[in-house]
């Protein structure tokens, strides 16, 4: 339950110092892509703040989330954020379970009405009136429009319930549908990704814990700050790419050498997340340096997207060529340049064509 002392003063019951407290709201500054001169304020704010009420439902999902979740490490912002949070119900971590569980969630609602975050991971079945998944007697429709009801705001974690991910699929035979389908009179943020980045998840948590409202998003809802620049872009093997140098395919020599791995159906340019530069396992790896091409899962419909294995593109030839002559022209058009490749792009994956090399330049302000 929440309760009535501030963050600080939790904190320092679990002997959080002064300067391990100051080095979570330099990250926390950090995240939000904030100057260093508001950590201060960012610390002033967080140490006198009540611990919000946080109700998580967990949908048609496989809990991959929660384990991303779970599994961050510490003592970094990840771990210190349940600290920050009065975590009243969640379906896979309460230890309580029946009526104890759902009083425990009618409880939290009703002393925090109109003031708690409600999180939300899996898609929603809506065909034959929801009852593909049930918890405690309820449709989740129908829980999912109750909570949402008394919530400040609403995060969608995961591609599931940002999307419809996974249990969306064709031929979705459960009807299933995304947070924002459903609920559409409050204020949604995706952090997609299946499952998504741990620090994607606490950071939006870190900013509404801070300054109260939720971070500046992309035309999907996703926050910038995780969101805003597409795998390619930020990918390590970027340069094999520029100058055409592709693994054909998973043993080549190409493989071996760490080449591009875009024939090999890479999603990495049409995929925004911050899977290169965040990465995975404190830092350690993602898929592509694993040897394995994004499969987009940040994306919508990424399940239907014509195969994990299939290129998006055929870049075969000059691409180093190609790349120097759609960067001159992206430079002489300027950022218009920038929309029309997105548009290009969401078009092709759209209708599953390939794209063209001039599409995929660098540049993607809109
Ligand atoms: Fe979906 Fe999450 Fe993929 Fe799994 O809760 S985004 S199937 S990692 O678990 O919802």
């Amino acid at each position: 339950m929440s309760d009535n002392k501030t963050l600080g003063e939790h904190l320092r019951e679990r002997g959080v110092s002064r300067r391990g407290f100051m080095k979570f709201c330099a990250a926390t500054a950090s995240l939000m892509a904030l100057p260093p001169a508001m950590i201060p304020a960012i610390a002033e704010t967080l140490q006198n703040a009540r611990r919000p009420s946080v109700i998580w439902l967990s949908f048609q999902e496989c809990t991959g989330c929660t384990e991303s979740l779970t599994r961050s490490h510490a003592p970094t912002v990840e771990s210190l954020i349940f600290d920050y949070i009065s975590l009243d119900y969640h379906h896979t971590l309460q230890a309580a379970s029946g009526e104890a569980a759902e009083q425990a969630r009618e409880a939290a609602m009703k002393e925090n009405w109109g003031k708690y975050l409600l999180v939300v991971d899996g898609s929603i079945p809506q065909r034959d009136g929801g009852v593909y998944s049930t918890i405690a007697g309820m449709t989740n429709l129908e829980m999912l429009q109750e909570v949402a009801k008394g919530a400040a705001a609403i995060v969608s974690v995961g591609t599931c319930a940002a999307f419809g991910g996974l249990p969306k699929a064709d031929p979705n035979p459960t009807g299933a549908a995304a947070v924002s389908q459903i609920v559409t009179d409050k204020p949604i943020v995706n952090i997609p990704g299946c499952p998504p980045i741990p620090v994607a998840i606490t950071g939006v948590l870190a900013q509404y814990l801070t300054l109260g409202k939720l971070p500046e998003m992309d035309h999907l809802g996703r926050p910038k700050a995780f969101y805003g620049q597409n795998i390619h872009d930020r990918c390590y093997r970027r340069p094999f790419y520029e100058r055409g140098q592709f693994a054909e395919t998973f043993d080549d020599e190409g493989a071996k050498k760490g080449w591009c791995l875009f024939k090999l159906g890479c999603k990495g340019p049409t995929t925004y997340n911050a899977c290169a530069t965040a990465k995975w396992n404190e830092g350690t790896s993602f898929p592509i340096q694993s040897g394995h091409g994004c499969i987009g899962c940040s994306e919508p419909d990424f399940w239907d997207a014509g195969g994990f294995y299939k290129a998006l593109s055929v870049p075969i030839g000059d691409a180093a060529g190609a790349i120097t002559a759609a960067a001159a022209a992206a430079a002489a058009a300027g950022l218009a340049a920038g929309a029309v490749n997105r548009y290009h792009k969401q078009v092709a994956q759209a209708a599953h064509e390939p794209l063209k090399v001039e599409e995929l330049s660098r540049e993607e302000k809109s």
